[in-house]
């Protein structure tokens, strides 16, 4: 149970004498802090759904979910109440309309100085960002490949994001957890795509790296942790494990930026899907805070 009330801020006197409070708008942590390092963007985009929707409702799922459970970051034990998120709210979107969408998460991100985390939405959003933020390497935890040329005659499917974006950069890159591909996948993926299938593989694969972003697909999580993702795959991995695999990068370079992607609010009635999606920003950007931001503020 959370206790402080973080999110009431502005109240006046009705002519009756009746004290009317307002809350502020949904955002990450319940309150938006302007000197945080970390800016928090929504990027509601659901466009290209192949089994399951609902992922437009993930940002305000995952905000809603963070306003009531602990921001203690357990890995590296520092409480993210004392930094949280600059909660710039939603990118606009339009379903159906990919590219206008994507091009709007550039500009914003163009804009953007602080460590963006970004809520979606489709995975295709992380085509965009690595494209703009220029990361060294990109570290996906996602239990597909999401290399597919095009998926039901779209080119532009959250089944093919990866593709586009290796096909037209060179960007170092893993992909750990996956275990749902087709061959033209595993096919495409050799020599382009490092696959990270249990703990120490992010560690070798990190050296040489000078920043990572990092894009986490909730369905890389066993589904009886995470039952509300559009895709649903068995025998994912634990939070345990995908705490390991995170330091295992983050303690030896910088956090460039990073999205939670797939969270699907229709498939998430008991809402812990919203909840491990919190967690997984709070830890991830403890982290980053914890190995890199903390050094800077004492040197
Ligand atoms: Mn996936």
């Amino acid at each position: 149970m959370k206790s402080p009330p973080r999110s009431i801020k502005t109240s006046f006197l009705s002519p009756q004498r009746v004290l009317i409070v307002f809350s502020e708008p949904l955002a990450f942590g319940g309150e938006k802090r302007e000197d945080s390092p970390f800016a928090v963007l929504g990027f509601p985009f659901e466009g290209t759904a192949s089994f399951r929707g609902g992922t437009s409702e993930g940002p305000n799922a995952i905000r809603h979910a963070s306003k009531y459970i602990e921001f203690l970051a357990n890995y590296v034990h520092f409480n993210m109440d004392y930094v949280l998120y600059d909660d710039l709210g939603d990118v606009p979107t339009s379903p159906g309309m990919v590219r206008e969408s994507l091009n709007n998460l550039e500009v914003a991100l163009q804009g953007i100085e602080k460590i963006p985390i970004i809520l979606g939405g489709e995975h295709t959003l992380s085509y965009s960002a690595v494209k703009v933020l220029e990361p060294d390497c990109l570290l996906v935890f996602d239990a597909h490949l999401d290399l597919r040329d095009e998926y039901l005659g779209n080119a532009w499917s959250h089944a093919c994001w990866l593709r586009r974006l290796l096909e037209e950069r060179k960007v170092k890159t893993m992909v750990y957890g996956a275990r749902g591909f087709a061959d033209e996948e595993v096919e495409f993926a050799k020599g382009r795509v490092a696959l990270g299938k249990r703990i120490g593989d992010v560690s070798r694969w990190i050296k040489g790296c000078k920043d990572v972003y990092i894009s986490v697909d909730v369905d890389v999580f066993d589904p009886s942790l995470t039952p509300g993702v559009g895709n649903p795959e068995p025998l994912g991995i634990s939070f345990d494990e995908f705490l390991k695999a995170v330091a295992e990068a983050l303690f030896k370079v910088p956090l460039k930026g990073m999205d939670v992607v797939e969270v699907s609010p229709p498939y998430d009635p008991s809402g812990i899907t919203a909840v491990l999606a919190t967690k997984v920003v709070v830890e991830t950007t403890a982290m980053h805070y914890v190995t890199w931001e903390k050094r800077k503020l004492t040197s």
